[in-house]
C-alpha cells in the first residue's frame, strides 16, 4: 500500500512542537542573515531591530519586509548569504515583469527543496512504482528541476520531458505508461485536448494523478482537466525566491494546499498597510525561509493573494493550509474602477461550457477602459449560423456581467485560433500599460 506521507514526523507534527521548531530555526536564521547579508542588515538597522530582539515566531512582525524590488536592487549577489564556493546551482524567474530574480542553492538547499517536492508527490499518491512524466520546463525555471528531484527521491521512474513537443509527450505517456503528470494546468488541458483529438479516451492512458501549478487555475479548470485525462488533479505552489515548487501542495482532500511550514513560515498581511492579518482573512502571502542557507529571504512579499487556515485535515497532516491563490495582486486589473481577476472570467467560461482557451484584452479608448474577451467555441457551435453565434455571445456577456458587474465585449472565435500554452499561459494583454 502507498505510504501516506513522505515525512510523517514533520507533516503530522503537533502544532506546539512545530511552533517550537519554527522559532528555534527562525532565531538561527535571523542571525545568519544579519551576519552575512549587509543589504538586509541595513534594513533591520533602519527599523531599529537586531537579532537579539527575535526570540521566536511571535517576534517576526518586527522584521522588515523584502519585495521583488529589493531583489532587483541587490541583483545578482546582494542577497547571497554563503560564499559562492558553497553554492552548487542557480535557478531564475522568467523575467517577464522586469529584471530576472536569480536564486542560489547550496547542496543542502537543493535537498530540502527536493524533499518538499517529494512530499507533494507522495500526497498525490506517488510511490516508487510510479512513472512520473515531468513536463514543466527544465533549465532556469524551477518547475522541471524541482519535480524531477522530488520524483527521484520518491523513487518513481522519472521521464524528464521538459515542456513542448506535445506529440512526443503523448507518445512517451502512452508507450511508457506514465501514471503521474507534472506540468502547468494550461499545458495539462492542452495535452488532454491533444489526446482526445488523437482518438484516445481518458481510460486509455495509465495516468492516475497530475501535479499542476505555477499559474492560477480555477476549480472549474480542475474538473475540466480531471475529466479530459481521467485523473485526480492536485495543486502545487511555489516561487523561485523561496526555492521553487513544493512550498505548498494538495492532499487527497483537494481543498487548500498544505504549506511546508517547517521550511517556509507563512504570514498573511494587508497589502496596503503591511499589518499582519489573522488566519481566515484574505491578504498577501509573505514567506520567511527558515532553513535555506544560500538565499534565505526573510518576510518576502509574494504578491499572491490567499487565505490561511488551520482546521483539521482528514489526511492527518497538521501543516497549515493556504487557499488557491486567486491571482497575484499585480494580476488584478482595475477596469472602469472594478477589480477584476482573470480567474473570475475563467470560472464563468468553464461553467458556461466553453474550453479553457481564452484571451483577455484591456485597453483605453476615449478615456474609457475596454474589456474584450476572445473565447474559442466548439466546432459544432462554429458551424452554426451567425445568428446563433450572436445569441451565444450575448448569453456569455450576460454571465460575465453577473460575475464582474461590468459588461465585456465577448468574441467567439474559431476553434484552435488561440495559441496554446506549454508553460505558464499568458491570458491577459493590457494595452493601457503603454499610457502609464
Ligand atoms: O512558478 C514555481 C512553480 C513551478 C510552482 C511549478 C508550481 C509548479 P515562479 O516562476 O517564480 O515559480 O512563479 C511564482 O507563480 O508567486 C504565483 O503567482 C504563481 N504560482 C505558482 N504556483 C501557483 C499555483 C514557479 N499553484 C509565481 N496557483 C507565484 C496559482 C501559482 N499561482
Amino acid at each position: 500500500m502507498a505510504e501516506r506521507y513522505w515525512r510523517g514526523d514533520i507533516e503530522t507534527m503537533p502544532r506546539e512542537k512545530m511552533k517550537a521548531l519554527q522559532s528555534e530555526r527562525l532565531v538561527k536564521q535571523v542571525r545568519h542573515v544579519w551576519n552575512n547579508v549587509p543589504y538586509y542588515r541595513a534594513l533591520m538597522e533602519k527599523k531599529g531591530v537586531t537579532p537579539d530582539d527575535i526570540h521566536g515566531t511571535e517576534d517576526l512582525h518586527l522584521l522588515p519586509f523584502l519585495c521583488k524590488d529589493d531583489l532587483r536592487e541587490a541583483y545578482p549577489y546582494g542577497m547571497l548569504a554563503v560564499p559562492l564556493s558553497d553554492c552548487v546551482r542557480i535557478q531564475s524567474t522568467s523575467g517577464t515583469t522586469g529584471k530576472r530574480v536569480v536564486a542560489f542553492y547550496t547542496q543542502d538547499d537543493i535537498d530540502l527543496w527536493e524533499d518538499c517536492c517529494a512530499r507533494a508527490i507522495v500526497a498525490a499518491g506517488g510511490t516508487r512504482d510510479d512513472v512520473c512524466q515531468v513536463c514543466y520546463g527544465y533549465g532556469l525555471f524551477t518547475g522541471g528541476a524541482g519535480l524531477h528531484g522530488g520524483s527521484h527521491k520518491v523513487g518513481c521512474l522519472t521521464l524528464p520531458m521538459s515542456s513542448g513537443n506535445t506529440e512526443r509527450q503523448i507518445q512517451f505517456m502512452m508507450d511508457l505508461g506514465a501514471t503521474i503528470l507534472c506540468c502547468t494546468p494550461s499545458y495539462a488541458a492542452y495535452i488532454g485536448e491533444s489526446l482526445r483529438e488523437a482518438g484516445y479516451r481518458p481510460e486509455d492512458n495509465k495516468l492516475k494523478a497530475g501535479i499542476f501549478g505555477a499559474e492560477p487555475w480555477t476549480e472549474e479548470m480542475r474538473r475540466e482537466i480531471e475529466s479530459l485525462l481521467g485523473i485526480k488533479a492536485y495543486d502545487i505552489y511555489g516561487l523561485t525566491e523561496t526555492s521553487g515548487p513544493g512550498v505548498a501542495f494538495e492532499c487527497f482532500e483537494q481543498h487548500g494546499m498544505h504549506i511546508n511550514e517547517d521550511h517556509f513560515y507563512p504570514e498573511i498581511i494587508d497589502p496596503s498597510t503591511g499589518e499582519v492579518l489573522p488566519d481566515g482573512e484574505k491578504g498577501e502571502l509573505v514567506f520567511t525561509s527558515l532553513t535555506k542557507q544560500a538565499f534565505p529571504l526573510l518576510r518576502y512579499r509574494t504578491k499572491d493573494i490567499c487565505v490561511l487556515s488551520r482546521g483539521e485535515c482528514s489526511c492527518g497532516r497538521t501543516l497549515v493550509k493556504m487557499s488557491k491563490p486567486m491571482g497575484r495582486s499585480d494580476d488584478m486589473m482595475i477596469i472602469r474602477g472594478v477589480n477584476v481577476f482573470p480567474s473570475q472570467i475563467e470560472t464563468v467560461l468553464l461553467r458556461e461550457g466553453y474550453s479553457p482557451n481564452y484571451r483577455i484584452t484591456v485597453d483605453r479608448v476615449n478615456h474609457t477602459d475596454t474589456l474584450d474577451i476572445d473565447v474559442e467555441c466548439t466546432p459544432e457551435q462554429f458551424s452554426d449560423t451567425v445568428g446563433d453565434l450572436y445569441a451565444l455571445e450575448k448569453q456569455l456577456t450576460a454571465a460575465i456581467y453577473n460575475m464582474l458587474g461590468i459588461t465585456p465585449k465577448v468574441h467567439l472565435v474559431a476553434p484552435k485560433s488561440i495559441t496554446r500554452s506549454e508553460g505558464k499561459a499568458v491570458r491577459v494583454i493590457d494595452k493601457r500599460k503603454k499610457y502609464d
